[in-house]
């Protein structure tokens, strides 16, 4: 848990700011997160960190284009040094990933006080910060596979988004607020000018109905953007559940040059099938780009254990990683994670 006085310290933060720059991921989490800071301060700029897992050299000269007076990293797993020594405002990182150790950098992480704790997620964070929209910080949170405290609240304000869910995974797959997650995750896919446009629409939306029921011109607008990407991924999910055996391990490749959909169709496979060790990768530029999944083995344990003897790298949850292995070596990974089991 992040103490009270610091998250009372963030929002000051917050307050004060006159030009704030925020850096986020690009999942539901992260940019739910960003999008309840922006809600809050109704200045600054947002710029998203699309497919690695660390904030780097890159976004210094994007960040200094908009002359910030103070930078907010939103669950961003790894910040480099070369980031911090080039920025010369102060930056706030929020994340609830293993913690890190960064000098210059104002952290806050509820693993930073009870390594052991749920971490949450960066969104839960965010909304016990600044308040804000109580259905943009349940999608965050959820998508992250966190059930929030305040459920009860939300189901008392949005009763046709939830039924009787309770658990992350018939909260994702059974209920209304688990097609809105799926659809967040499609608004951030494809090429960054697309995805800009798509979050530009986000912040105009007020209710999540004008998605749901395409109510406004924003909310109809963003579900038409939106269209393909869906049906590529209902496509690919099919593809995957005819490659289901009775195997333990479930390996799905495929190759879009536009989209990811690693993390969405390995999620929903573990939902189907908890028991498997499941592993989505697409190819791309020499490398498979994986998400790792699993309700009954140690994923992250698993990995780093392969990771000692195969190039790549990755990370992430104790049943959810990402990683990122070079096509070459890739049959090597999969035989080495077939023998845990
Ligand atoms: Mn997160």
């Amino acid at each position: 848990m992040i103490p009270e006085e610091d998250l009372k310290l963030i929002r000051s933060y917050l307050e004060k700011a006159e030009n704030p720059v925020f850096l986020y991921d690009d999942d539901n989490d992260g940019l739910c997160s960003y999008l309840l800071f922006k809600q809050f301060c109704g200045k600054g700029k947002g710029i998203i960190v699309k497919a690695r897992p660390h904030v780097d050299k890159f976004f210094v000269n994007r960040i200094n284009e908009y002359n910030p007076d103070i930078v907010f990293i939103l669950d961003k797993p790894i910040v480099f040094d070369e980031f911090v020594e080039n920025v010369h405002v102060p930056i706030i990182w929020i994340d609830h990933h293993p913690v890190q150790n960064v000098e210059g950098v104002k952290y806050f992480n509820p693993l930073s006080y009870n390594k052991d704790g749920h971490g949450m997620s960066t969104t839960y964070w965010c909304h016990k910060i600044v308040g804000g929209s109580l259905w943009l910080a349940a999608i965050g949170t959820i998508s992250d596979w966190v059930v929030p405290e305040w459920l009860d609240e939300f189901k008392i304000k949005y009763p046709d988004l939830i039924d009787d869910e309770k658990t992350p995974e018939d909260l994702l797959f059974k209920s209304k607020i688990g097609e809105l997650c799926q659809i967040f995750s499609f608004f951030t896919k494809g090429k960054i000018s697309d995805v800009k446009k798509n979050i530009s629409l986000i912040e105009k939306i007020k209710e999540p109905y004008e998605i749901l029921n395409g109510t406004s011109e924003a909310g109809k607008k963003l579900i038409k953007n939106i269209e393909k990407i869906r049906k590529e991924f209902n496509n690919l999910l099919k593809k995957a559940v005819s490659k289901v055996s009775k195997d333990n391990l479930l390996v799905f490749t495929y190759t879009n040059k536009k989209y990811s959909f690693t993390s969405d169709l390995s999620n929903y496979l573990v939902y189907k099938y908890p028991n498997k060790f499941i592993i989505v990768g697409r190819e791309r530029g020499g490398e498979m780009k994986l998400s790792l999944r699993s309700g009954k083995y140690k994923v992250r344990d698993i990995l780093e254990k392969t990771l000692k003897q195969v190039k790549g790298y990755g990370g992430g949850h104790e049943k959810a990683c990402g990683s990122n292995v070079p096509v070459t070596e890739f049959s090597k990974f999969i035989d080495l994670i077939k023998k845990e089991t």
